[in-house]
């Protein structure tokens, strides 16, 4: 004998229907990694950083370190806020355990 629920799913009243919602998830914020120019670290330096912690080949590297010599700035790459932020830890690092001045921050896209 049909019941009340029987019934409604047969009239198609949305008992037991399984409703779809838009999925929540949203693209995580980026940001640019930029490099600063100073007068005192040396080239070749940049260029080893730029492929130790952002990857880049040696003509890329040698690019963007040419690009913030002649600019005072320029980015060394996008990324979410954790990456972004462990990069520019890792070249204050390396630049002060070499006792270069050298600068680096994050900047949100
Ligand atoms: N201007 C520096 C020099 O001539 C080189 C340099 C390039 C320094 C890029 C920092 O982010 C920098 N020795």
């Amino acid at each position: 004998m049909a019941d009340d629920n029987d019934q409604d799913f047969e009239r198609g009243n949305g008992v037991g229907v399984v409703q779809k919602t838009a999925p929540k998830t949203k693209r995580p914020s980026l940001y640019k990694v930029v490099l600063l120019n100073d007068d005192y670290t040396p080239q070749e330096f940049v260029v080893w950083l730029l492929q130790a912690v952002f990857k880049k080949d040696a003509e890329e590297a040698v690019r963007i370190m040419m690009h913030v010599h002649n600019n005072g700035v320029g980015i060394c790459g996008v990324y979410t806020y954790e990456v972004a932020e462990t990069k520019v830890a890792q070249v204050m690092e390396l630049s002060r355990r070499n006792q270069h001045p050298l600068q680096c921050m994050m900047e949100r896209e």
